[in-house]
This record gives structure tokens, C-alpha cells and sequence, in this order.
């Protein structure tokens, strides 16, 4: 009763923006940030429920990444440090989207009783607050602890600016009883790196190298907290353009969604970064891209998420065939699976390299939490968006094995051994609560000090076909249904006849179209021999959804 009535009279003072129907997309709720204040009051409710049902950490950010200064975002952090449990969305829609105090509280009755959640039996619920440089997010972080105060009990913890991999590492690390502070996140990936360095053949010596790796920060929270990290790093040269502390405005002609999709350099560059080895961050630090400046052009070669996968799977790869050559050293007692996960937007060549080298791929459709389930069935599963979001899942199962393996062999320092402790410093290096960008260039910088390869080198592995992706702005998204992970429309009737005969008029053509999860608008996607055709096909298809 006493809950009921807190809950009413605080929401009364967060009436929904009339007419706005928010859904809670593949990346939470996101809008434009003077709409989200009710919304995301409503989420805090939900994530101290979630708390509650849990009886872990939760953890919620205010953050809109890649899309413009003036949007914002809400998503909650699951216990493990993934999204939130597909099965809780709808309740979210229903939340974020009821009318009035009284059918909020009719909804949250309801959904307590059907999910068993107790406000006074067990821990009181804990959220951890994040929020990236946005000036909204101040404003929203504020309705979010107030939506979590309408819980009895429940308590929030704010932790500042951060990035979205950051707030997810840190629930992540709570709920397994580990040290979790944004001290203990630099550290455990600036160790990793620097055991990775340790562990490269031929003791190369690294502290000589003058290479440098210059990263475009997006006007953003990951260009300051690499700031912070790059010192940790031993010999590792970075350095960061485009922090939060300068002119330009978040993800306005900079960050890694830019890059990746205009394919020119981003502000803040100058030709004498022509033939090194550049990087984009997006707004939130989740994403990231390398890039080189073509001379004398605004042109960039990408080297994308696709690419980062395939340097992830080979150097992976390379470990655990190190363990099956010496099985008799390391024998295990069942064969660790290896999985590769990406979804229609790979570029052709990148799926057709990988297969080329035996891996078993899988697509699934847009979406991380489509991308990161698929990758938790696996031994070692690694997943890529090309846009650079993807990351590394270890199972237990591997995981108490290789740890089990580095104890037996600890006075060595054979092969296997080797190969063991490479692999036991990816898991620590790369965040595999989420895709992060700050632990994936760590990874790609080691890997590469490994191999001894440029970023030309890498970039060769295999040639991209030549891509474009669109935008079409519609009436109604939703009346695009799609199939087979988003490559196949079922409605509306017709569609995809039109769309394939326009794709078989190319060399190499590949198209399909689905409605975005986080703009108002069908997105299309063509991939052809040369860039004309594939511009052409694009436009031609985007005729047809129109
Ligand atoms: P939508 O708007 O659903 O295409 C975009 C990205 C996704 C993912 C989400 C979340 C593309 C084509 N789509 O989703 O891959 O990153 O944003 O941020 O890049
Ligand atoms: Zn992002």
C-alpha cells in the first residue's frame, strides 16, 4: 500500500510527451532528449524491478551513441552485464508508453504478481547510473534515480560520466564479487595488454617502436577515458583527437559511424596522418573502426568491424591449434568450439574469407543481443557488426580449463603454455560484457605488435566489396517484415521479387532492405563488383521502398 501510493505520487510529476510512441529498440529507448524525462523515470522503476527479480546489480545508461548531440537514450545493463532480457521488453513498451499514474501502477501490479517479485523478501534492489557527455544526460540521470526511489528501498548508485562498455563492465564485475571501480576496469585491461606484449615471439622489443596509432574520440566520453588508459600501457603510443574537451560536437563529422559510413576522414585530421594507423570511436565508445587517409583525397581506406573479426578469429585460431599440436602437454577432455557470428551487413568477402579458413560461421539478424547470444553457445564465440561493435565470449567451460591448464604447466614456458596465457589474457582484455572499443583496440594493437603486420598488412587479409548503405524515410517502418536474419522481405507483398531482379542485373550483387530499431527510417544495404554498381543497385532499391 505504501509502495503504491510513493508510486503514484511521484509519477505524477513525469507526465509522457502526448502523441510519442517509444519502442524499446535494439539499443533500449532513444529519441529526441526533451521527449525521453517520463520515459526514462519509467525505466528506473524498471530497473529496480529487474533488481528485485534478479536479486543482482543493474545497471542503466543514459545514452544515444552514435546519433546526434541533441538525442538521448535509455538502455538497462542484465545482471551478466548484456542487455536487458529480451522477455522484459514488452514490459518496457508498456511502461514507457502508458498514459497516466494510475495505469502506470495498474501495469507494474500486474507484471510484480505474473513475474513473483517481492519488494520485501531478499536484497533491496541496486542500479548503477551512467551517462554519456550529452549536456541532457545530467537532467535524465536525475528522473532515472527518481524513478528508482519510487521503489521502496532501492538504492542507486551514480557513477558519472561513462562509457556504455564501461557501466556494463562494472555490472558485470559487481555481480560476479569482483573488484569493479573504473580504477579496476584501466587496470585489468592495461595488465592484459601488457601480458599480451609480454607473450610476443622473439621478444620483440616493443618500448622501441616510434609507431603511433591516432584515434578520433567523436567528441566524445572514449577519447577522455583513453586519455586516462593510454598511460597505463606501457610503450603503446596513442594519441587522441577529438576528446569531450574541444570545439566540435559529438558525432558531427567525426566517430566511428561517420567514418564507416561516409568513408572520409573525420574532422580533426590532417594530411600528415597520411599512411598511419587511425581509429574512430563512437559517441558512446561501443564502436570502433581503423581507418588510413588516402593522399591527396578526403578518402579513407576502412578497415572495419568485419576486418577486426577476421584478425580476432585468425589470432584465436592460432592459440588453440598451438594446443591441439601439443595435446599430449594439454590434453582436453572435449574439443573447444570456435564460433564466428556476424549478421547481413559483413561484407561479402569478410564471410567468404573466414569460411575459407574452416571457421564455422553463423548470421543472425541486426541487433547485440541477437550477435551475443548466438556467440555464448560456443567454447570461444567472437561476434562483429561491421559498423565495430562485436566482442569475445569465453564459456565457463573453456575458461576453468585453461585455468586448470596454466597451473599444471606454470614452471614451463613451452608453446602450449604460451598459447594458454594468450588466450587467458583475451578474456581479460576483451569486455565481454559488451562490444567496447577502448578493450578492442587494446586487443587489435597487441595482436598486430604480434604479428609484426602494418595496418596495410591487415587490411589485405581480403579486398571489401564495394558497398553502400541508405536510408529511405517512411510512413510507417514497421510495415517492412523481414526474414532468414533480415535478408529476405515477406511483406509488403512483392517487395523482394522487385528487389531481386534489380540485384541479379549486377556483378557480385547482394541487397536487402529492414526497417532501422533505433531511427524512423528502412535502411538499405547493396554490395556490387565496382562502387558504381553498388551505388546504383542501392538507389535503385531505395526507388522501390519509397
Ligand atoms: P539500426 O538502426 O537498427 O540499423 C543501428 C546499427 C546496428 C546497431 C544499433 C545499435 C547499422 C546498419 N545498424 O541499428 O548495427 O549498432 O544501431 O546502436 O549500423
Ligand atoms: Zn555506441
Amino acid at each position: 500500500e505504501e509502495q503504491r501510493s510513493l508510486l503514484l505520487q511521484c509519477s505524477s510529476h513525469f507526465a509522457p510527451p502526448k502523441g510519442v510512441k517509444l519502442s524499446y529498440g535494439t539499443a533500449g529507448f532513444r529519441a529526441d532528449a526533451t521527449l525521453l524525462r517520463s520515459t526514462v523515470y519509467r525505466v528506473g522503476i524498471l530497473a529496480a524491478l529487474r533488481s528485485l527479480k534478479t536479486q543482482s546489480v543493474i545497471g542503466l545508461m543514459i545514452t544515444a551513441s552514435h546519433n546526434k548531440v541533441s538525442d538521448n537514450g535509455v538502455k538497462i545493463a542484465d545482471p551478466n552485464g548484456g542487455m536487458l532480457s529480451q522477455q522484459w521488453e514488452p514490459f518496457a513498451d508498456a511502461l514507457a508508453n502508458a498514459s497516466d499514474p494510475s495505469e502506470l501502477l495498474q501495469l507494474i501490479d500486474d507484471f510484480v504478481r505474473k513475474e513473483g517479485i517481492s519488494f520485501d523478501n531478499g536484497r533491496p534492489a541496486e542500479i548503477l547510473l551512467g551517462r554519456d557527455t550529452r549536456p541532457s544526460g545530467k537532467l535524465l540521470v536525475d528522473a532515472a534515480r527518481q524513478g528508482i526511489s519510487s521503489i521502496i528501498g532501492a538504492i542507486s548508485h551514480d557513477m558519472g560520466v561513462l562509457t556504455t562498455p564501461q557501466l556494463h563492465w562494472m555490472v558485470r564485475a559487481r555481480n560476479m564479487g569482483i573488484k569493479s571501480t573504473e580504477h579496476d576496469y584501466f587496470q585489468q585491461l592495461s595488465h592484459s595488454y601488457k601480458c599480451l606484449v609480454e607473450l610476443i615471439p622473439n621478444g620483440k622489443d616493443v618500448s622501441k617502436s616510434n609507431d603511433k596509432v591516432v584515434v578520433d574520440g567523436a567528441n566524445g566520453v572514449g577519447g577522455d577515458k583513453l586519455e586516462v588508459l593510454k598511460h597505463l600501457c606501457g610503450g603503446l603510443i596513442i594519441e587522441v583527437r577529438n576528446s569531450s574537451k574541444g570545439e566540435g560536437a559529438l558525432n558531427e563529422g567525426v566517430g566511428a559511424d561517420f567514418v564507416q559510413k561516409e568513408k572520409v576522414v573525420p574532422s580533426g585530421f590532417s594530411p600528415s596522418e597520411i599512411g598511419l594507423r587511425c581509429a574512430s570511436l563512437d559517441g558512446d565508445a561501443d564502436r570502433l573502426v581503423y581507418f588510413l587517409m588516402q593522399p591527396d583525397s578526403k578518402m579513407i581506406d576502412l578497415v572495419d568491424g568485419d576486418k577486426m573479426l577476421s584478425l580476432f578469429a585468425l589470432f584465436i585460431k592460432e592459440q588453440l591449434n598451438v594446443l591441439k599440436d601439443n595435446e599430449n602437454e594439454t590434453p582436453c577432455p572435449y574439443h573447444p568450439s570456435l564460433g564466428i557470428v556476424q549478421t547481413a551487413y559483413a561484407n561479402g568477402a569478410s564471410t567468404s574469407y573466414l569460411k575459407n579458413l574452416g571457421l564455422d560461421i553463423f548470421i543472425t539478424p541486426t541487433g547485440v543481443k541477437y550477435l551475443h547470444e548466438k556467440a555464448s553457445e560456443y567454447d570461444i564465440g567472437i561476434y562483429f557488426e561491421a559498423n565495430g561493435h562485436g566482442t569475445i565470449l569465453f564459456s565457463d567451460r573453456i575458461l576453468s580449463w585453461l585455468e586448470a591448464r596454466n597451473s599444471d604447466l606454470s614452471s614451463s614456458s613451452t608453446e602450449s603454455q604460451k598459447a594458454v596465457l594468450r588466450l587467458l589474457a583475451v578474456s581479460k582484455l576483451i569486455n565481454q560484457a559488451v562490444g567496447d572499443a577502448l578493450s578492442g583496440l587494446l586487443l587489435v594493437e597487441a595482436i598486430l605488435l604480434h604479428t609484426g603486420w602494418s595496418i596495410q598488412k591487415w587490411n589485405e587479409l581480403y579486398r571489401d566489396l564495394p558497398s553502400r548503405q541508405l536510408k529511405v524515410k517512411v510512413v510507417d517502418r514497421t510495415a517492412v517484415v523481414t526474414a532468414n536474419a533480415e535478408t529476405v522481405v515477406v511483406q509488403p507483398a512483392g517487395i523482394q521479387e522487385a528487389i531481386d531482379s534489380e540485384t541479379a542485373k549486377y556483378r557480385h550483387g547482394r541487397c536487402f532492405i529492414r526497417p532501422s530499431g533505433t531511427e524512423d527510417v528502412i535502411r538499405v544495404y547493396a554490395e556490387a563488383a565496382s562502387q558504381e554498381e553498388a551505388d546504383s543497385l542501392a538507389n535503385a532499391v531505395a526507388k522501390i521502398v519509397d
